[in-house]
Formats: structure tokens, sequence, C-alpha cells
């Protein structure tokens, strides 16, 4: 049951897809109060938990810490820190009381979920303009379905999305990108896509390309694509102010860019040097932005990431004005110690300048303005959105890949988001894991972190380590920074240990996409914590690095350097694999409670759930030669099992379970199916 409050004049966010009729009275569960904005306070029991918050930094229990959803393009993604890319806001609280609340509110929200004090929550924002939703179920799992209902269908990428693809920020010209093919050919590394970072375009000015780096670029992406490889090029939010560009020279005639308030030009310096934004929040621009995308699909691409959509913001020419005449006055070595203090700190805080954020303004659909801070978290949001509405008038039947850096709860209808700028660092290993089931319960399935680590060096076991998450994350990317360590399979020792854990990727693809498809149709998470599912085991509910993937399996990925293994907890008694390769695939089977399991380091581990199966399919190189019609089938216990398995051709828009689904039964050694399938029980 879900119960719509509003309070104030709010806008519309278009986060809510289903019409909910409004309640009179108080909100249930929180207690409000109108002072200085709005601020809810809840009293937490000593041992409620709170999930939620999508992209977040932290456990998958957030309590103890102070949130903030603000869409930050912050690459340090410390402890210490409270916002991260996205803004998501929608949480659960599940202990004396369980329920789920979502703020539709498209400013800064800040969540105090046991900070100040250990059993209060408290939220707040500036303004008391929001719609809030309360949603009751039965099970957690019950109210993320509720409120995944509400938001509408997630976005659902090709299936050759889900295969493995290579980035780094400075692939120059094509040539280098076709070396990265090559190698990858050379020592037989699966490989779907190879992505373009902000080089390929010409001085970083979005829908061009640099002529010299790829002189004939129609016939290089077909050349890719013969070889099975698609390229997937990065497009920012900030156009280039130049003459003679047409983007530039059309947005401005059509007032389609943020403008200050008195209507001038709104001028700020990102990689292209001084840039508008595109008003995303005006439909008539969001459409001709989106339109643009045309000029590279009709050269052959099929898929983008759209970045730097906070918006991020270098500096400002009016911030730099204003620090330059402030430094003037610190013209002075003997300026003393506070002063150096602020002196410092003037320079150091022009990025991402939270003034900036306030001199810039859209144009509504209903054509009246508002200054963008109150409207920052749909920026992202609508960027993705101005791609995927237009991807749907120029390819109507066929699926685009489109993924965000920056995403508001709504965006993850029309587009997916990777995590940003992670680092080469164990703890953000750990992190990818413990994101998955919060941004899952925001909507966002077709998400993965950037493999190996982007910022800092990475290290081979590290590497081997995240491959060994990252072949089950929808989004299987290795990308990192120009100026770091390359992180290419193919720059390491153990290239025979990296092929076969990519090889085992392709492999659990069947499973992998028809879990995806199954959790996008019927609005459910497909990495759930283990609480969600053994929701009387007080033990699963303390777990917080291993996940069920799917209806079949259970990962327990190690995240520590110079581990030989690691301690799994299982609620109940399963069937480990431990894979080296497709080929060698051990089999044990374990009794419920704690176990410790070695893994080397050229080892993946998954458990099968009784009753349940996986079915895999033998190696390929590519997405579009995995054969799901050949498959081993893993199940575990002595019951029936069976398996409800979704297949499609992979890029139809049309997407339903009817016609698509079949459903696939092990009992006694004997396998039922209505498909005209080879299976093996394995
Ligand atoms: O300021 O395009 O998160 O993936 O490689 C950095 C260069 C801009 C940030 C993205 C990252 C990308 C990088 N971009």
């Amino acid at each position: 049951m879900i119960r719509k409050y509003r309070y104030g004049n709010p806008l519309n966010t278009e986060a809510v897809v289903t019409k909910i009729s409004l309640e009179q009275g108080s909100l249930p569960y929180v207690k409000v109060d109108e002072v200085k904005g709005l601020q809810f306070t809840y009293e937490l029991g000593e041992r409620d938990r709170i999930y939620g918050l999508g992209e977040a930094v932290r456990g998958i229990n957030k309590r103890g810490w102070i949130y903030v959803t603000k869409c930050s393009d912050d690459p340090v993604h410390s402890e210490d820190k409270q916002s991260l890319y996205g803004a998501h806001n929608f949480l659960m609280i599940d202990g004396k009381e369980r329920f789920g609340i979502f703020i539709d509110y498209p400013g800064f929200i800040t969540y105090d979920l046991g900070y100040q004090k250990k059993n209060q929550i408290q939220i707040h924002m500036e303004e008391a303009n929001a719609d809030i939703y309360i949603i009751d179920g039965e099970k957690l799992k019950d109210i993320v379905h509720e409120f995944r209902k509400m938001i509408g269908q997630s976005y659902i990428p090709p299936k050759w999305a889900f295969g493995y693809g290579q980035s780094r920020w400075s692939y120059m010209d094509e040539q280098e990108i076709r070396e990265v093919a090559n190698q990858y050919e050379a020592l037989q590394l699966p490989l779907d896509s190879i992505y373009m970072d902000i080089d390929y375009m010409e001085r970083y000015k979005d829908f061009t390309l640099n002529e010299e780096a790829f002189p004939n670029f129609p016939e290089f992406v077909s050349e890719m694509k013969e070889r099975g490889i698609r390229l997937v090029p990065i497009i920012d939010a900030g156009v280039k102010v130049e003459d003679g560009y047409d983007v530039y020279e059309e947005g401005v005639e059509n007032h389609y860019f943020c403008e200050k308030e008195d209507g001038s030009e709104f001028r700020a310096g990102v990689w292209p040097g001084i840039v508008h934004f595109p008003d995303f929040l005006n439909p008539n621009a969001r459409h001709w932005f989106g339109m643009k995308y045309k000029r590279l699909m009709d050269a052959g691409i099929e898929g983008f990431w759209n970045d730097m959509n906070e918006p991020a913001i270098f500096y400002s020419e009016d911030q730099l004005k204003e620090v330059f005449e402030k430094l003037s006055k610190y013209q002075n070595p003997d300026m003393g110690v506070n002063e150096f203090w602020s002196f410092k700190d003037l320079v150091l805080t022009i990025q991402n300048n939270p003034k900036d954020y306030t001199r810039f303004y859209h144009t509504m659909g209903d054509g009246s303005k508002v200054r963008h801070d109150k409207v920052h978290n749909l920026y992202g949001y609508n960027m993705t959105r101005a791609a995927k509405e237009a991807f749907d008038l120029i390819e109507p039947n066929k699926r685009t890949l489109i993924f965000s850096r920056a995403s508001y709860v709504g965006m993850h209808r029309y587009g997916g988001i990777w995590t940003g700028d992670n680092q080469s660092i164990w703890s953000h290993l750990l992190l990818n894991l413990k994101m998955m089931p919060s941004l899952n319960m925001c909507g966002f399935l077709f998400t993965g972190a950037d493999i190996g680590g982007f910022g800092g060096n990475t290290t081979e076991d590290l590497l081997l380590r995240w491959l060994a998450l990252g072949i089950f994350t929808p989004l299987m990317r290795n990308h990192s920074a120009i100026g770091t360590r390359r992180q290419e399979a193919y720059q390491f020792e153990q290239v025979e240990a990296i092929r076969n854990l990519l090889g085992i990727r392709y492999g659990l693809i069947p499973y992998l996409y028809s879990e995806f498809m199954k959790a996008a149709i019927k609005d459910e998470m497909m990495f759930l914590p283990l609480g969600f599912e053994y929701e009387d085991d007080a033990m699963a509910a303390q777990v917080e690095d291993q996940l069920l993937v799917g209806e079949s399996i259970m990962i327990a990925p190690v995240y520590q350097q110079n581990a030989t293994g690691r301690y799994v907890y299982l609620p109940e008694g399963m069937r480990m694999l431990r894979m080296k390769s497709l080929d060698k695939i051990e089999s044990v089977e374990l009794q419920a409670g704690h176990h410790y399991i070695e893994v080397a380091l050229d080892e993946v581990i998954l458990f099968i759930r009784p009753g349940k199966i996986l079915p895999m399919a033998t190696g390929a190189q590519r997405i579009d030669q995995v054969d799901d019609t050949m498959l081993s089938l893993y199940c575990y216990g002595e019951n029936r099992s069976s398996y409800e398995f979704y297949q499609d051709d992979g890029f139809t828009t049309d997407i339903t379970l009817e016609g698509r689904t079949s459903t696939i039964t092990v009992e006694k050694g004997i396998v039922n199916s209505d498909r005209n399938s080879s299976y093996t029980i394995a």
C-alpha cells in the first residue's frame, strides 16, 4: 500500500508514473516539522536497520551516518563523504516498524540516520515543497516492489551490453583502439565493446570527431563491428562556446542553454574550455539535444555513456572573477596564518563551487524559471532522458545502450548508471558489492563500477578479484583514468586466469540476462542482501559482503589483498561451485552455517540454492556467440528443482514475459522444458 502526502507546491519531477491520490492528514510513522523547510523525525529502535539511498558510501545498512542527496562530481569515494553522483531518495526502515519512504524533491536532502543521535532519524530539506510517499508491505521485498511499480519499469539495454567492455581515458585514435581489439583477439580474451572517452572528439566538442584521429569513422565503426566489437562513445553535458560550431549556435539561437536570472549567458569551464549547459529541463531543448546523438548513430554507433552531468563545473567565469578580486587583497607575503588558509581555500574551492549552482536558471515546460540548485538533482536525469527519448524516435525497433553518471529516481527508466570515479583500492571493490542492492532498490538495474578501479594504480590481484565480482554485474566494464597504470586484461602475467574469468562471465550470460530481464519486467531486485530473502535469520541480516544474484545463486567475493579465502555464511545448505574456468568446475555440498572457504586468485566461487537451477552455457568470445540452447544445469538437492528462464533476441523493444519465458525442471535426473534445447545435468 502506498500513501501520498503533499507539502507546499512541489515541482513535477516525473519520478513517479502511477496516479496516486493525495491523503489528507499527517504523515504516518514520522514527526513533521515545518520550520526552515521541512524536517521529518523518526525514533529508531535499538536494532532497527535502514536500507536504500542507492548510490552512497558505507554499508548496505545505512544506519549511523549522515548522507546528502546531491549529485556530486567527487572522485574520492571515502567513508567520510556524504554524496556521490546519484540522488536516490528512497529509504526503508526495518525493525519495530517496517515501511518505506520516498521523498520526491529535486533539491538537496540531508539524511541524518542516527548520526547526531544514535536512535533518531532526521531528514531535512530546505524548502517545504515535496511529495512524500509512505510505502507499506509485508516484507522488504514487497516494499521495494511497490515502490518500483510506482516509479516505472527499469531501463533495458541491448543484450550485447552485458558483454565485457574495455575502456580507458586516453585512447587517442583509431589505431590505439584497433590495438586493444588486436590484443584481446590475439590472446582469445572475450570482449564485446570498447569505450571511447573524450579524446575522440574534436577539442571535446559534443557530437564531433577528431578527423585526424578518425579519418573515416563510419568505416572504422563497421570494421570493428565486423570483428564483433561495438564502440561506445562518451557525451559530456557542457557544449563548447565557439562560433561556427553548430550545436553551440543552434543552442544560443533557440535559448536552449541555461541562462542567468537576467537572461545573460552563464559561462562555465569544463573539458572543452568555456561551455554552456543545455537546459535539459526544457522539453524542447531536451528533444534538440537528444536528436544530436543521431549523428553518431548514423555512423553505426549503438551505445553511449553520458558524463559530467551533475553538472560538473571546473570553474565559472563569474567565480573566477570574484576569486581574483579577493586574491588581490592577499597580495602580501606576510599575510599571516589565518589569511593564508582563507587565501588557499579561495582557490581550492573553485571547482564545483555551490555558489555556481545558484547562478543559472532553467526554463521549465510551462515557461517558468527555476534556479538550478533547487532542481539540481534532475539535471543528469534529464540529459539521459533526452538521449533515450531520441533513441526511441531514431531506432524505435532496437534497444540502444545508454548509461549516465548523475541520476535521480525516475532516470532509471531512461538509462543505466555506472558508479563514477572510484579508485584502484580494495575497499572500493567491496563498495561496489554493497551498492548493488541499494541501487536495485531505487530502480537502477543496469549498473556496475569501473572494474580494476578508475583512479590510482591497480594491481594484478586487485583486478583479478574485482573481475571475480564484475562477472556478475550487468554492466561489466574495465575502465581507468589517464596517467594511471594500464589495466587492460592483456597487461598482466596471469592472462590465462583473466581469460577464464571472462569465459565464466560468458557462460553465465543466459542466467544473468534472464535474471536481469525478469527483475526489470517484474519490478524486482536482481541483487539482494541475504536478509531480504532469509527474513527470520538474524545472522543473514548482518551479512554485508555476500549477495543473492537472481533466484538461484549466492555470491561471496574475496575483497582483501593477500587473502587466500574468506568466511562465508550459508543461511541454508547449498551447493558450492568452485570454478577455475568453464571446464574446471569443482562442486561441494555445504551445510548451513559458517565456513572458511579457500579461493585462489584464479578462482570464482558461487553457491546454488536448494530447489533452484543455474543454467550455464559453454564459452564464447562475443555475446552473440553464446548459445542458450545448449546448457548445463546445476542444481542442488534431492527434490524437484525449477527455473523460470527468460530468453529473447537481445534487441527487441517489445518486451514481455509471455512467450519469452519457459520453465525448466529437474527431477530425479530428468529434465523437463517446453523448449527444444539440449540440457545436461551437471
Ligand atoms: O573530469 O572523460 O567519470 O569515467 O574517464 C573527468 C574523462 C571526466 C569523468 C568520468 C570518467 C572519464 C573522465 N571524466
